[in-house]
């Protein structure tokens, strides 16, 4: 049989991590073939409630799970990690300002991305779920020098669900009949979900709807500001869909994505489509074998340019402020 596959889970006693770690440890996340050890980071605060957690996984019995390991060092809890969930981040609280919160992560993110370069496993694959994840993740990358740059990600496939949940509910269509769904730019208000290149059983989405007010006074908007309609419905901010969508990023990055379709993932931009280099923005890519690559090619008309300006924009004024406050 298999080796255990270390998948590292910070933040492991919020609320997406209790979530998350029932689908990893029944082989959602890898699939049916492959046992998983569990290295979990909490800070030490809640590393009493972590180890609830893993007592409620014992409970579990799942024959995939060889094991969880309960850490409140980076160092060691990214020793040997294959694949690092980077769930646990500093929320901005009331009265927070943006610099705050960004020297805030950047006092989480910097140590783990030199832990990960420290001490992972050569074939490591990283997830930043953290808020704000796409900066996060681009300083978690800046701390990881030996390590291949686009082993970095950051989650835009909860946005990317959304998208195509909303688009199906419109049309009245099952999910399973949208193909090529893309989020571009930040995890954030800015983001930019696409029906210029979205198909639904083969045509392009957009025009599919055929209701230009729908898709930028309803659709976007409602897409965007999902998480907040969520907190407001539930109390409480999104987790199990969140988790959901973790699982999906991993799995796809993994296993590929089908023929003639693509996922939307925060990737290091190589420049394509005017992203500038660097900038962990979300890109429509396809996965084979392991690896991701952006798709090329598509044409963007000047709606998709604005908006994808916008959000790039943002992400652009996040890099320079964790630059000036010296955190990549
Ligand atoms: P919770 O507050 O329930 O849990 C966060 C956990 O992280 C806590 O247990 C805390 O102790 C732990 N933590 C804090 N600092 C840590 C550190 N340095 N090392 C290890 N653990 C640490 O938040 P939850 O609802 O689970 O959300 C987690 C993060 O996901 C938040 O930043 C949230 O904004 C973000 N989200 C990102 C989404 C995305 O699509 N990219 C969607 C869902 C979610 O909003």
């Amino acid at each position: 049989t298999q080796a255990p596959v270390n998948v590292t889970v910070t933040g492991a006693a919020g609320q997406i991590g209790y979530a998350l770690l029932f689908r990893i440890a029944s082989g959602q996340l890898l699939g049916p073939d492959t046992p998983v050890k569990l290295r979990l980071l909490e800070i030490p605060q809640a590393v009493k409630a972590a180890e609830g957690t893993a007592m409620e996984l014992e409970d579990g019995a799942f024959p995939l799970l060889a094991g969880t390991d309960i850490f409140d060092d980076p160092k060691q809890a990214f020793e040997g990690a294959n694949v690092a969930l980077l769930v646990g981040a500093r929320p901005r609280t009331k009265g927070m300002e943006r610099g705050d919160l960004l020297e805030a992560n950047g006092g989480i993110f910097k140590p783990q991305g030199e832990a990960i370069n420290a001490g992972a496993a050569d074939d490591i694959k990283v997830l930043v779920v953290g808020n704000p994840a796409n900066t996060n993740a681009l300083i978690a990358r800046s701390h990881a020098p030996d390590v291949p740059a686009e082993r970095f990600t950051a989650m835009t496939r909860l946005d990317h669900n959304r998208a195509i949940a909303q688009l199906a509910r419109k049309l009245g269509v099952a999910v399973s009949e949208i193909r090529k769904m893309t989020i571009w730019g930040n995890h954030s208000a800015t983001q930019y979900p696409d029906l210029f290149h979205a198909e639904v059983g083969g045509r392009i989405a957009a025009e599919a709807v055929n209701d230009e007010a729908w898709l930028a006074n309803e659709f976007i908007p409602t897409v965007a500001k999902r998480g907040a309609a969520i907190i407001e419905a539930r109390g409480a901010s999104s987790a199990a869909s969140a988790a959901s969508a973790a699982i999906d990023h991993i799995h796809t990055w993994v296993n590929g994505t089908p023929e003639g379709d693509w996922t939307s993932m925060a990737v290091p931009s190589d420049g394509s489509y005017g992203v500038p280099e660097g900038l962990i923005s979300s890109f429509p890519v396809t996965t084979r074998d392991g690896a991701y690559q952006i798709v090329q090619g598509l044409q963007i008309d000047d709606f998709s340019r604005a908006r994808i300006d916008a959000s790039v924009a943002e992400l652009v004024e996040e890099r320079d402020a964790v630059t000036k406050l010296g955190l990549v």
